[in-house]
């Protein structure tokens, strides 16, 4: 498929999709949403992908927020149902894919763009990074799940003072904040995300789509964390990858997954 607002390369069993409107800092409007949702619907069902490395064009930004020339003259009605359509097309459909997300963070991740970040399963940066959510400077609160992303990854005390400063903090701030995992020079960013990408690529595509689901239950008000487990880890037994890696641990070799 040909996309106007993304790229998107497949290298074995990564698939890469980068952000592409540079010009615009690469700030998400409704078509890039959808593109972004229709790719990674295709990587969630190509049996040859098996993790997403998701990054932005360029060296100054990841993604600096929704594209706020689109939906500066919206009523509450727009407001509403453009952060409705974007959460469930894109936020949640991220935080939801069985196959995990890196969001290789090369630059500003403002508003949607750290918000995009926060949705993707793992998150590193490059050391120019700057991350923030400074929507109230604009009028308005952070609408792509960012009020509720930051604080379960940082805690309430930081993810008020960062949201309501409007404030931007630096990769290393955010390392220690726990909001990113790593953080390198921007010219060993995609490596980084590579080698985690890779590791990734050894285990079993089942159980770590499994664990995904285990992992998020927590985060999800009507469901017990703990019985979603329990359903997941009981599904896990006696499939083809379990019976594979439990037999390569006996065997003594390194197991071979499809
Ligand atoms: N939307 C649209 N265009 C943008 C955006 C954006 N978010 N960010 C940058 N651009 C454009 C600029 O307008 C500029 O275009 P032009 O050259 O045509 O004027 C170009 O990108 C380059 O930007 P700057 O000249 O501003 O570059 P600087 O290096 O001076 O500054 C900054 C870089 C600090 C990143 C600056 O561009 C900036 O502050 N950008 C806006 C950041 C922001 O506020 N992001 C949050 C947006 S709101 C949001 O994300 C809400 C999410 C929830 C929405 C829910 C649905 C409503």
């Amino acid at each position: 498929m040909s996309y106007e607002n993304i790229t998107t390369t497949q290298k074995e069993r990564v698939h890469y999709i980068t952000v592409n409107r540079p010009k615009q800092l690469n700030a998400l409007n409704k078509a890039t949403i959808q593109e972004l949702h229709e790719a990674l619907k295709s990587a969630e069902a190509d049996e040859n992908t098996r993790v997403v490395i998701l990054t932005g064009s360029g060296e100054k930004a990841f993604v600096a927020g929704a594209d706020i020339k689109e939906f500066a003259d919206f009523d509450t009605e727009n407001g509403k149902q453009l952060a409705a359509e974007g959460q469930k097309k894109l936020f949640d459909f991220i935080e939801n894919l069985s196959k995990p997300v890196i969001a290789a963070v090369n630059g500003f991740a403002l508003g949607g763009g750290l918000e995009l970040a926060m949705a993707s399963h793992i998150r590193i940066a490059s050391d120019n990074a700057k991350l923030g959510l400074p929507e109230v400077s604009l009028g308005v609160i952070p609408g792509y799940g960012g009020t509720q992303r930051l604080s379960q990854l940082v805690g309430r005390g930081k993810a008020m003072e960062l949201i309501t400063t409007a404030g931007m903090i630096s990769a290393s701030d955010a390392q220690n904040w726990g909001l990113v995992n790593h953080v390198v020079p921007q010219e060993e960013l995609m490596a980084l995300a590579e080698k985690i990408a890779l590791k990734i690529c050894n285990n079993s595509g089942n159980a770590i789509k499994s664990a995904i689901k285990a992992v998020n239950a927590n985060y999800q008000a009507s469901v017990n964390g703990y019985e979603v487990e329990v359903a997941e880890f009981g599904n896990c037994f006696g499939t083809p990858e379990f019976i594979e890696g439990t037999t390569a641990f006996i065997e003594k070799r390194k197991p071979k997954f499809k």
